[in-house]
């Protein structure tokens, strides 16, 4: 009996230890085989002027809401000027340089100071988890042209000088000289003054 029961104790004890490694290497949510997420949007090395529509592209996996556990999807994560390694299963940082996408959004409006600027896609767990292995996307870097600003600058000054030029237009601070209805020549023609000089006297 007692020998029997050790056996059992050290088959367990064995089971165990054999399953530990796995056990310890799942780190979470396993992402789906060939899973790659990818800016469709802007283009590595791209020039952009000003606020710029990034779009996000995912193959292999499913886009989500975070809080959907639903199998093989996640949600969308922009990585701006960050250099540090996702981690299988780390939790995806929430600041100014790591944005959730958590209502399932595959593209965004963003602005950026002027400058380089690198940008990075990572697709997110529903508890905001890397999956295991990280789903990344290649990073890319992007300039943001300082002209953006001085063109809309420039644009806001045209603009405002066109609506002056037109409310002087509609409201001249001067009043304008009456031009006669009746030019000078026409009041002196013979004709008329002796058609007025007869209805006035009552001659026909
Ligand atoms: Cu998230």
């Amino acid at each position: 009996m007692l020998r029997t029961t050790s056996s059992r104790f050290c088959l367990i004890l064995t089971l165990s230890l054999a399953l530990a490694p796995s056990l310890l290497s799942a780190k979470g949510t396993k992402a789906a085989k060939d899973a790659r997420v990818y800016f469709i949007s802007p283009a590595d090395g791209e020039t952009v002027s000003g606020p710029f529509i990034c779009r996000f592209g995912l193959r292999n996996m499913g886009v989500t809401h975070a809080g959907d556990d639903f199998a093989g999807s996640g949600h969308h994560h922009l990585l701006i000027d960050v250099d540090e390694t996702m981690q299988a299963g780390e939790a995806i940082p929430r600041d100014k340089k790591h944005i959730h996408y958590a209502a399932g959004e595959t593209e965004a409006r963003i602005e950026l100071p002027p400058g380089k600027h690198t940008l990075q896609l990572v697709l997110g767990d529903t508890k905001h988890l890397n999956f295991d292995p990280p789903v990344v996307s290649e990073k890319i870097m992007i300039t943001v042209g300082k002209s953006s600003g001085e063109e809309q600058a420039r644009a806001t000054r045209s603009t405002n000088e066109r609506r002056k030029l037109m409310e002087r237009a509609a409201a001249p601070s001067e009043p304008l000289p009456l031009q006669p209805a009746v030019t000078p020549e026409m009041t002196k023609s013979p004709e008329s003054s002796d058609f007025i000089s007869r209805v006035f006297s009552g001659a026909r």
